[in-house]
């Protein structure tokens, strides 16, 4: 078994429809199980720690700024192969490119609201929940 962090970003949370249901449910379908979840405002400094890969980059601040403009749901979750199979499942970064059905695909507006994260590798996906989880 293992573990990967998965977290619903701002704008789905925000529409306040059924797309976090939505979205949880391709998750269970595929086989993850839930082992944490909290809905929270992340603070600042936690954010650009957490996306600390991408600090030079010319999209670090707009990026900070669009995570850090509600709150996310946060989610461990545990699969055999956790981290694979759920950025298979999620799609592409671009929603654009993102192969059909995945949620990305289904659920993303733009390159930046892209609906979820998913940790990109194991090393990643132990940071990320250390970093959220504690
Ligand atoms: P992924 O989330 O697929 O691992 P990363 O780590 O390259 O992709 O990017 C982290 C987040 O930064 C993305 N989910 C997206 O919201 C944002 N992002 C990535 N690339 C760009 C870009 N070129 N312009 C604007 N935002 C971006």
């Amino acid at each position: 078994m293992q573990q990967t962090y998965f977290m619903i970003k701002p704008e789905i949370v925000a529409a306040g429809d059924q797309k976090v249901g939505a979205i949880l449910a391709i998750v269970g379908a595929a086989g993850f199980r839930i082992t944490g979840l909290q809905m929270k405002q992340l603070d600042r400094p936690l954010i650009e720690d957490f996306y600390g890969e991408h600090k030079e980059r010319p999209f670090f601040q707009d990026l900070c700024d669009y995570i850090a403009g509600g709150p996310v749901v946060a989610i461990r979750l545990e699969r055999e192969n956790a981290v694979a199979a759920l950025r298979e499942l999620i799609g592409a970064t671009n929603p654009a490119e993102a192969s059909t059905g995945t949620i990305r695909d289904l659920f993303g507006a733009s390159l930046q609201n892209n609906a979820v994260h998913a940790s990109a590798n194991p090393e990643d996906s132990a940071r990320e929940l250390g970093l959220i989880f504690g």
